[in-house]
């Protein structure tokens, strides 16, 4: 099947290697290695139900990159035969980009450098961008961070689920209601009008970015959820993907622990970037940005585990439940040192 369509990209199969690749929750990657190496994906259209609407995004971007900052490196999906960025057969939709060579991806943050570096990437695209008007580009998944929507999908799921789920999950979904402060906060914060929309990436996990040998930042990737936004859910995914050596597929919680010093890594990194460009407004909420992504990550991993894992991949039984378990874990280690977190280093943040 893959044959097929790399002969669409002009590429003959029996020249190159093809191996699975990567550790992400929704597409499906290959390496296709060869003369040239490239990365080849099947998007999962359950979840991305327009991928044209992604390939008109990204190329909006590359057009405006490419002309206002021509040495950035914008990993754009490559052009099949026909034209188009996106190949169809009988087993799905697909798209190829260059592979980076010399770049590595990490499923968990081991040197505070890797942290900065990955923040100031962030932060660098959300900067370049900020005369790109966000409003051009479509929402390549409705209501994304939403997480009005996302506590609604969770109640849902509870009226909705068999007897056994519900009992597995009973201290999740208790942890879930004590925290709906968060919500509450999230409600004010997009009301009160002063979160500013950007071009935000909604995807900052650590193996989004790509480094170099020496663990400095070479680009971002996984630019299918790159959408006009907020800087939470950027700043969020990363707290909630760096702060902790032990990522969201842990099941010893107390491997689970915030590091103070990644936190300040990430606050410096991005800042490097983005420091002359959010609000005052916006750097006061950046602890509370951590606790957003957090609390929305383990309110998906719990839905999902309660509509019968169709949305994540998984690879055992109850695997969302002990993520959504593993994420509240992080939120509540998280609002455990924030006050010190803000003593030390960051009187300016209030939430
Ligand atoms: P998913 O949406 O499933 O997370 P990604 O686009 O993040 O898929 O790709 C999965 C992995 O493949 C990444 O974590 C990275 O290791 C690798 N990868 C993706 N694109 C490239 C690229 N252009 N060059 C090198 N490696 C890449
Ligand atoms: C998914 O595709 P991947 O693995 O980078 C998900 C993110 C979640 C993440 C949790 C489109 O990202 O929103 O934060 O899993 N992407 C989508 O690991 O739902
Ligand atoms: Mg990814």
């Amino acid at each position: 099947m893959l044959n097929q369509i790399l002969e669409k990209f002009g590429i003959n199969a029996l020249n190159y290697q093809i191996e699975e690749f990567g550790s992400g929750l929704i597409n499906s990657t290959w390496k296709i290695s060869g003369e040239k190496n490239y990365i080849l994906q099947r998007i999962n259209t359950d979840v991305f139900k327009q991928p044209e609407v992604i390939a008109l995004n990204l190329s909006q971007l590359q057009t405006y990159l490419n002309n206002k900052y021509p040495d950035y490196l914008f990993v754009a999906p490559l052009l099949a035969v026909n034209g188009s960025s996106l190949a169809v057969n009988e087993d799905g939709i697909f798209r190829m980009f260059p592979f980076v060579d010399n770049s590595t991806s990490i499923n968990s943050v081991t040197n505070y450098k890797q942290a900065y570096e990955a923040a100031k990437q962030f932060g660098k695209f959300t900067f370049l961008l900020k005369d790109f008007n966000a409003a051009e580009l479509r929402d390549t998944i409705p209501s994304f961070h939403d997480l009005t929507l996302r506590y609604r999908e969770f109640e849902n799921a509870c009226l909705n689920t068999t007897a056994t789920r519900l009992e597995q999950a009973k201290w999740t979904i208790s942890e879930i209601n004590r925290h709906n402060d968060i919500l509450s906060t999230y409600e004010e914060l997009k009301n009160s009008g002063k979160l500013l929309v950007r071009v935000i990436h909604h995807d900052a996990k650590i193996n989004n970015v790509l480094f170099d040998g020496n663990w400095n930042g070479i680009c971002l990737i996984d630019l299918d959820t790159v959408m006009a936004g907020y800087f939470i859910s950027d700043i969020g995914d990363m707290l909630r993907t760096y702060l902790s050596p032990a990522n969201e597929d842990e099941t010893d919680l107390s491997k689970i622990v915030v590091d103070e010093q990644c936190f300040d890594a990430i606050y410096n990194g991005y800042l490097s970037e983005m420091g002359t460009e959010l609000t005052s407004f916006e750097k006061e909420h950046f602890i509370y940005a951590g606790k957003f992504m957090i609390y929305m990550q383990a309110i998906r991993f719990l839905a999902d585990y309660l509509n019968g894992d169709v949305y994540y991949h998984t690879t055992y039984a109850g695997q969302n439940l002990n993520r959504a378990n593993n994420q509240l874990t992080l939120l509540n280690q998280l609002i455990k040192l924030e006050d010190k977190i803000r003593l030390t280093n960051h009187s300016s943040i209030k939430e």
